[in-house]
Formats: C-alpha cells, sequence, structure tokens
C-alpha cells in the first residue's frame, strides 16, 4: 500500500514538472526592457544615429495594453534624408527550432511613424559565431540572414504575431538558405536579432516604440 501511495505520489510530481517545463519552454523572451537598459540582458549593440531610450510606460497610463508592457519599454526617435536611420541588435545563440512566431508589441505615432526591418540570423556552419564581411556593411559570409519589415502606420500600441515563415532569406549566395535555427551538428541555432530602423519616406522621422519581444510557439 505504502508503495503504491509511493509510486503515485512520484507520478504525480512528473506530471506537474513536465507540465510546467512545457508551459516554460512554449516561449522565449528576447526582451521587455524591465531591467530599465540595452546594455545587459540582452546586450544590445546600437548602430546609425537613431536614438534608442529605455522609457517609463507611465507614459502611456491611458492605453488599454499599459499593463502589459510593465514599467517600461523601448523608445525609438529619429530622422533622416535618405531612408536609413540606424538600429539595434544583440546575439542570442538559441536554438529556435520550435518556435513559430515572433511577437512584439509596436507603438506607433500615426500613418508615417517609421520602418523596422527586423532580421534573424541562423548559423549555418556551426560554431555560434556570426562570421561578418566588414569590408561589406557587415553582412555574414556563412551565415543566413531572414528579413521582415514592418511598416508602422498606426496609432498606440499594437500587438504583433509574425510567422517566421514570413521571414524572407536575403543572402542566396549565403549559408543554405534555409531558416534552421536548430542545434544540429553544434549549430548556435538563431545567433543575431536586429531590428533596423527607417523612415516611411526617404526623407522624414521615425517615431516609434517596441516592447515584449518573444519568440513563441503556437500549434496549429
Ligand atoms: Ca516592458
Ligand atoms: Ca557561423
Ligand atoms: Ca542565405
Ligand atoms: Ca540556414
Amino acid at each position: 500500500m505504502k508503495k503504491i501511495l509511493l509510486i503515485g505520489l512520484i507520478l504525480s510530481c512528473f506530471v506537474f514538472a513536465t507540465d510546467n517545463m512545457a508551459e516554460e519552454k512554449s516561449y522565449y523572451d528576447i526582451d521587455s526592457f524591465e531591467d530599465g537598459n540595452i546594455t545587459d540582458a540582452p546586450q544590445w549593440w546600437t548602430f546609425g544615429d537613431s536614438k534608442q531610450d529605455v522609457v517609463n510606460s507611465t507614459i502611456y497610463a491611458n492605453s488599454p495594453l499599459k499593463k502589459y508592457l510593465g514599467t517600461k519599454f523601448l523608445q525609438i526617435k529619429g530622422e533622416t534624408n535618405d531612408w536609413y536611420i540606424g538600429g539595434v541588435g544583440a546575439y542570442l545563440g538559441v536554438n529556435a527550432e520550435k518556435y513559430t512566431h515572433l511577437k512584439l508589441y509596436v507603438y506607433g505615432s500615426g500613418p508615417k511613424s517609421g520602418k523596422v526591418t527586423i532580421q534573424l540570423y541562423d548559423d549555418d556552419n556551426f560554431n555560434y559565431k556570426l562570421e561578418q564581411d566588414i569590408e561589406n556593411n557587415y553582412e555574414p559570409i556563412f551565415d543566413d540572414k531572414f528579413e521582415y519589415t514592418v511598416n508602422v502606420i498606426w496609432t498606440g500600441w499594437k500587438v504583433l504575431i509574425i510567422p517566421l515563415d514570413k521571414f524572407k532569406d536575403v543572402n542566396k549566395t549565403v549559408g543554405d538558405n534555409i531558416w534552421n535555427p536548430d542545434d544540429k551538428k553544434g549549430s548556435g541555432g538563431l545567433l543575431h536579432f536586429q531590428m533596423i530602423f527607417l523612415a516611411s519616406a526617404k526623407t522624414g522621422p521615425i517615431d516609434v516604440a517596441i516592447d515584449n519581444i518573444k519568440l513563441i510557439t503556437i500549434n496549429e
């Protein structure tokens, strides 16, 4: 009797543990900016002339999505006379095979808020590194680069859920041209996550904000 009870207990612990694990592993947090800076967890690098600040979300106290922003989010501003403004990127090195969508909150300040090109780089030569050609705009030498552009034309916060299969390989002569961010053969999976900030016209500003960047799994 004691033995049966013990087995029952072990079984229920196991079910509980696997349940918990399934929930925890159904998404991967890239950043929610709650730590108040972009130089830690993850350590974002920045480039170009865009100005990005972690801002207190109380300024959007009236937004229906405010409660999901936590206390802070990333605000992006800047301007250009030739489309490109700047960007941010982070090293992830994560096996992202099981994720199906990128989910993020994007704030728009009207029909000409700007554009965000999101870039994903997967490791195709199995070394956890993105080798870049510094003579050629830091393009990858061995690994794939996938892109998806969000044209921010709305006002207020919006939740975007972008299927990863909407990202297009943009370097057909480099990598294997397949989205395969797994850990097979020692691959580092999804190496870099980058966002490039652009104006909505050749000359103009960007005025957007971003929060709660996650990879998620949606079972269809
Ligand atoms: Ca936040
Ligand atoms: Ca590599
Ligand atoms: Ca490629
Ligand atoms: Ca690939």
